[in-house]
């Protein structure tokens, strides 16, 4: 009886607390972000998507929040826009191809640049290291080495290795930008 009166208040607590949070997913192209957005709004992989021009936006509704997903295109000519669209929002994606070796100083070098801009300070950041369905992924540990993730002290950084390709890690991937969208810690 408890257990349904606990129920019947969560659904309550839903109806009346809905909250919206805006998110940003940034990093190299290629590394997965528009993937991963189609498997948060529909749970599906679909292969070989278009490298995203510009930008996309995407609103996907999960319980009682709405997130509001901008998904940036990640080619050079689209770096610069970064910043803006990183602006204010409740938590930077920040998505690295972790079986591309070639491409992880890049990575790296962008995420700095990214990082030490004022506008952007306190924003908390979460590291996606992407593909680890491939082999020579590198795990969170050697992420967190390789993107010089503990010299990040003014803000909160977490980091997970996932694969949008075979849903492995999304719902805790899901359930660190919820906490975020509701200001907890
Ligand atoms: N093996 C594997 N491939 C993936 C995974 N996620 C994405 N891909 C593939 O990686 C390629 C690039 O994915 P996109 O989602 O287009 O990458 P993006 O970061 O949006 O690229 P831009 O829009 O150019 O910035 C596609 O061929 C995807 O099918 C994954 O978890 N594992
Ligand atoms: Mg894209």
């Amino acid at each position: 009886m408890a257990s349904i009166i606990q129920s019947l208040l969560e659904w309550l607590r839903s109806l009346f607390f809905k909250t919206e949070m805006e998110l940003t997913l940034v990093g190299l192209q290629n590394s997965g972000k528009t993937t991963l957005v189609n498997v948060i709004a529909s749970g599906q992989f679909i292969e070989d998507s278009i490298p995203t021009v510009g930008f996309n936006m995407r609103k996907v509704t999960k319980g009682s929040v709405t997130l509001k997903l901008w998904d940036i295109g990640g080619q050079p000519r689209f770096r610069s826009m970064w910043e803006r669209y990183c602006r204010g929002v409740n938590a930077i994606v920040f998505v690295v191809d972790a079986a591309d070796h070639d491409k992880i100083d890049a990575a790296r070098t962008e995420l700095k640049s990214l990082l030490e801009k004022p506008q952007l300070s306190n924003i908390p950041v979460l590291v996606l290291g992407n593909k680890n369905d491939l082999p020579g992924a590198l795990n969170v540990e050697e992420l967190i080495e390789t993107l010089n993730l503990k010299t990040i002290t003014n803000r909160e950084v977490s980091c997970y290795s996932i694969s949008a390709k075979n849903q492995v890690n999304i719902d805790i991937t899901l359930q660190w930008l919820i906490k975020k969208g509701k200001g907890q810690k």
